[in-house]
């Protein structure tokens, strides 16, 4: 009789093999090398995203120097003029995650407030652009030190009226690249009411434009995974309060809060903020998925893209009967160079980011000119996940064109 299993029968050996130990093989592996993500904050001037961030890590992951209008004496923070890029090392149980915050300044403060999401459109796809040409090397890394954005956080002002003309063209222009996760801002200015009617309006406003929002079904994805995305859908924008101080209520209870003419906020209650849910989307049900849809649609669509055009664009002779070949940044070479030259592009537009880099829009308008691309009261004990939701919370280019601010932690 034959031994082999026909397709869809498996055999089950007769005694003990050991191969189902490879899961913890795997484990131990992924453990050793820790994970990386790179998340982004992107809106409004002043809506607390730099806040946000150090709340949802509970960590001062962002520099508290001294903002010029302070509400809160004790939450003095920064704000941000530029691009900057901060790395942190951060450790749960073993597991080691590697945080790249890319914090960027808020909208309005430009002269030319039209274009000032374009550096962060421009930021997004370098990440791309490099990752690909790290790929295509002939002797590349193995593993690829990853730059790219899994998440783009971005906040919309509490006006209870609607998205403003900004914000409808920068996620629009966000969505198509990464992975958008939309939330209302300092949601204390609203009421519960005010809340729910102002994300049915931003709902319908999402719906009008098309925006490709974070998250994304995939036919892989088993019916929970659908149904806890279906869920996440129905309830973003996240209406958020953040919060990096400690503050106590009446009752002795210290908590991470907000103190109101009202009384005092616990940023992490859900009867109050929504802040939970995000944390628990980003962290403990999407992190994987962030970065698997990153790197399988967004820079998949990218690479596609750049290696089509790339392809494309062989046929092409230059004046001397040589072909002609571009990537990234649209400069032509030879095609017997193409490896040497993608390396040196990389090196030269890469080389300042170990150190301390300025990334600035009015750099980047400039810059245009010569570089075009081709292109959710709960405390932390209480269980978070999204099935939980209670009644009621509906459910580049030469070296200087590009400088990033980067900071290691
Ligand atoms: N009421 C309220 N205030 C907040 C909230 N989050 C942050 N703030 C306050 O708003 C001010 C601005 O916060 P930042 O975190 O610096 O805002 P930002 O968006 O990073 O500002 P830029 O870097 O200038 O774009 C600070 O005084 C914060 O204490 C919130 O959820 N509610
Ligand atoms: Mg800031």
């Amino acid at each position: 009789m034959s031994s082999t299993s026909s397709n869809n029968e498996y055999i089950q050996p007769t005694s003990y093999v050991g191969f189902d130990t490879i899961t913890t093989q795997i484990e131990h592996r992924l453990l050793k090398r820790g994970f990386q993500f790179n998340i982004l904050v992107a809106g409004y001037s002043g809506l607390g995203k730099s806040t946000l961030i150090n709340s949802l890590f509970s960590s001062n992951l962002i520099e508290s120097k001294g903002r010029k209008e302070p509400i809160l004496i004790d939450e003095l923070i920064t704000k941000t003029s530029e691009i900057s890029i901060s790395n942190h090392q951060l450790i749960e149980n073993n597991v080691r995650l590697n945080v790249n915050v890319i914090d960027t300044p808020g909208f309005g403060d430009q002269i030319n407030n039209e274009k000032c999401f374009e550096p962060i459109v421009k930021y997004i796809k370098d990440q791309y652009s490099s990752h690909l040409r790290k790929e295509l090397t002939a002797n590349r890394e193995r593993y690829i030190q990853d730059t790219r954005v899994h998440a783009v956080l971005y906040f919309i002002q509490p006006n209870n009226v609607g998205l403003k003309k900004l914000d409808i063209i920068a996620i629009k222009k966000l969505s198509e690249i990464s992975n958008v996760i939309p939330i209302i801002a300092k949601s204390d200015s609203l009421t519960l009411d005010e809340r729910e009617n102002f994300r049915r309006i931003l709902q319908n406003e999402f719906k009008i434009h098309e925006f490709n929002l974070y998250p994304f079904d995939s036919n892989d994805y088993l019916p929970e995974e659908r149904e806890l995305n279906q869920s996440i859908r129905s309830i973003i924008p996240f209406a958020i309060i953040g919060s990096n101080i400690q503050i106590s209520n009446e009752n002795g209870d210290i908590f991470k809060g907000r103190r109101t003419k009202w009384g005092t906020i616990n940023i992490e209650d859900i009867n109050q903020s929504e802040f939970v849910y995000l944390r628990d989307f980003l962290t403990r049900t999407h992190l994987q998925d962030l970065i698997d849809s990153t790197s399988f649609i967004h820079y998949e669509s990218f690479r596609s893209k750049q290696l089509t055009s790339l392809k494309e664009s062989v046929g092409n002779k230059d004046n001397n009967g040589n072909q002609q070949n571009s990537i990234g940044n649209g400069q032509s070479v030879r095609n017997s160079q193409i490896p040497q030259q993608l390396q040196q592009q990389h090196h030269n537009h890469y080389q300042q980011q170990s150190s301390s880099i300025q990334y600035s829009s009015e750099n980047y308008n400039q810059q245009q000119q010569q570089f075009k691309h081709q292109s959710l009261p709960l405390n932390n004990q209480q269980s978070t996940n999204f099935q939980g939701i209670p009644q009621g919370i509906p459910q580049s280019s030469s070296q200087g064109l590009n400088q990033y601010n980067i900071s290691n932690k």
